[in-house]
């Protein structure tokens, strides 16, 4: 018997000894711990550090660096015209490497704001490059590394949840992950991933990233619950908080995670964190949040702390930093000449791919954006001009 079947189940038939009171579940008792291992002092209990190698450790800091310099070249590419909008994962560094270094290929992926797991299991800056440009090819990378981007929020969820259906029924070795923002746990869809998850007890794993805000919607406005994790309970899914800045912690949190999810106890990881730049390069943040709060979590750089183990441990030596970030400049170079060999798509594309056969009302849906695009050419720039993201 699973320690879920054994669990002593609420029951409206059996009362409680509270002598009549009406006794209420709160969360104002809940006490849920976040999970650290490097204090943003950058002191730490050498029994807690996970058990990687060094140079397991020093790969995590050259994706964390990975991740940072890819962000700030296509917001440059952006800004330059080359590009129609990208969401920026500055800040979220720690985050986004810990949770993906524990994924094995076999793993199924569906992300959102987490661009360089894709990297990590073999796809290409190029692909990227192009799947910000509405190149179908990108995405055909990310689905041959068992992988996918998703844009529209919490639309993932039942697809994981499905897709762990499937990795029980076939018994395989493998965990289907969705990586969600805070804002996407107030979908319906997020509801719906989740609430299947836990009661068929899948191999699913949620890592959502509370990264503070819903484009401009702060967390505390978004909903009433504390934390996020904490909404996992009402699933019967069994949750961690963790300290989204301390890679070691995210790591040492997901890798647990893995193990449970393999078994179909589906867990829910709430990662705290924080996006330093715009949502997107559409969005202006100074209308929604001040610059005393980002320079607070600048004091709280996920890349600093873990340079600063690194340092502790003796292994900064065996990191050069500079040479590090020549490397990945360089492959973003080659990877955007190699993308800019791609030819622009015409937007009737966005029609392609989904269904090999349109159903009628997009059918319908096609045949009037042709027949506007003739009446009106002018209006396809129109369309192409139009602020993305
Ligand atoms: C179904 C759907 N509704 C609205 C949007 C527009 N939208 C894009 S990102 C976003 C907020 C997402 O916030 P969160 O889930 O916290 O992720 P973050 O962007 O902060 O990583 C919204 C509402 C969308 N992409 N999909």
């Amino acid at each position: 018997m699973s320690d879920r079947e054994s669990d002593i189940r609420a029951s409206p038939a059996v009362g409680d000894d509270g002598g009549g009171e009406v006794r209420y579940l709160s969360q104002r008792n809940l006490e849920v711990p976040t999970h650290q291992i490097v204090s943003p002092d950058g002191s730490y209990d050498e029994g807690a550090i996970p058990d990687l190698a060094d140079e397991e450790l020093c790969d995590l800091y050259r994706w964390m660096v990975t991740d940072r310099v890819f962000s700030r070249r296509m917001v440059n590419i952006q800004r330059r015209g080359e590009l129609g909008t990208f969401g920026s994962t500055r800040g979220q560094e720690a985050s986004i490497i810990g949770s993906a270094f524990t994924l094995q290929p076999q793993d199924w992926l569906y992300v959102g704001r987490a661009w360089t797991p894709m990297f990590m299991r073999g796809a290409s800056m190029k692909d990227m490059i192009l799947f910000w440009r509405g190149i179908e090819e990108g995405q055909e990378a990310f689905a041959r590394q068992n992988s996918q981007i998703a844009i529209s929020i919490g639309s993932h969820l039942p697809l994981v949840a499905g897709i762990a259906w499937g990795m029980q029924l076939d018994d395989a070795d493998a965990v289907s992950t969705a990586y969600l923002g805070d804002g996407a746990t107030s979908t319906g869809a997020a509801h719906e991933g989740i609430n299947l998850a836990g009661s068929l007890g899948l191999p699913a794993l949620f890592f959502c990233q509370n990264n503070q805000y819903a484009i401009s919607m702060p967390f505390e406005q978004q909903s009433g619950a504390n934390t996020i994790a904490q909404k996992a309970l009402a699933y019967g899914i069994d949750a961690i908080r963790v300290d989204g800045q301390d890679v070691l912690a995210v790591y040492d949190a997901v890798q647990s995670a893995r193990e449970r999810v393999k078994n179909g106890d589906p867990v829910f990881v709430e990662s705290v964190t924080y996006r330093l730049d715009a949502h997107t390069t559409s969005d202006d943040p100074t209308r929604y949040r001040d610059d005393e709060e980002v320079q607070q979590w600048e004091e709280h750089d996920p890349i600093e702390r873990y340079r600063s183990f690194l340092k502790s441990e003796g292994l900064w030596s065996e990191i050069d930093h500079d040479a590090i970030v020549d490397d990945i400049e360089a492959e973003f170079d080659e990877a955007l000449a190699a993308a800019n060999e791609f030819e622009e798509r015409g937007v009737a594309e966005m029609f392609a791919y989904v269904y090999d056969d349109l159903p009628p009302e997009l059918a319908r849906q096609l045949d009037e954006f042709e027949e506007l695009l003739e009446r009106r050419p002018e209006m396809y720039d129109y369309i192409e001009q139009r602020p993305k993201g």
